[in-house]
């Protein structure tokens, strides 16, 4: 058995029911061979970045322990996405769920096809990203600089539009 390794995901909805989908892609999550569920973060209430005309979102940070390399957890990702009833839509627009790698342990992993960069390429620019994850993993290292996800936080522009909105759907916390 391979040894585990801390990874943690950001997952977002802005269509349809936002907690009851955020709630089904943990508990799915949780549910795969390789992937438990370590710890999750309140849910956030965060004001759309990218493309802005869109319903606001609800996110929220969670912590995995897996025994599965990169690639096999960005189809476990893509998976539970489907199976909550993502459809495709266009870059950074409305989905009732997304499902993102942000960190693998301390590993850079650079995946051309499919495309998989982790650390998340736009992570240290979104703060419906960085202030759920930060309080779960305050000082986890972000490589390959070694900032911590609570100094990325304390740069990053947008953190008043990122609002607790409710707890975690798993623990109540
Ligand atoms: N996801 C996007 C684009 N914009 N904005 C917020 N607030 N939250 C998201 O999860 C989000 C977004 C594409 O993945
Ligand atoms: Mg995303
Ligand atoms: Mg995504």
């Amino acid at each position: 058995m391979a040894e585990a390794v801390v990874a943690y995901l950001g997952l977002g909805s802005n269509l349809g029911d936002r907690t009851a989908a955020l709630a089904e892609a943990l508990r799915l999550l949780d549910g795969e061979a390789g992937v438990e569920l370590a710890v999750c973060s309140s849910v956030y209430e965060t004001e759309p970045w990218g493309v802005t005309e869109q319903p606001a979102f609800l996110n929220l940070a969670a912590g995995v322990r897996t025994t599965l390399e990169p690639l096999q957890l960005l189809a476990v990702c893509q998976r539970v996405e489907s199976q909550v009833g993502r459809t495709e839509t266009y870059r950074w627009g409305p989905r009732v769920i997304d499902v993102d790698i942000l960190l693998y342990g301390e590993e850079i992993v650079s995946v051309a096809a499919p495309d998989l960069q982790i650390p998340h390429t736009r992570m240290s620019e979104r703060a419906f990203v960085l202030v759920p994850l930060a309080q779960i993993a305050d000082s986890v290292v972000v490589p390959p600089g070694g900032t911590t996800v609570g100094q990325l936080l304390a740069r990053v522009d947008g953190a008043d539009g990122v609002k607790r909105w409710g707890a975690s759907p798993i623990y109540g916390g």
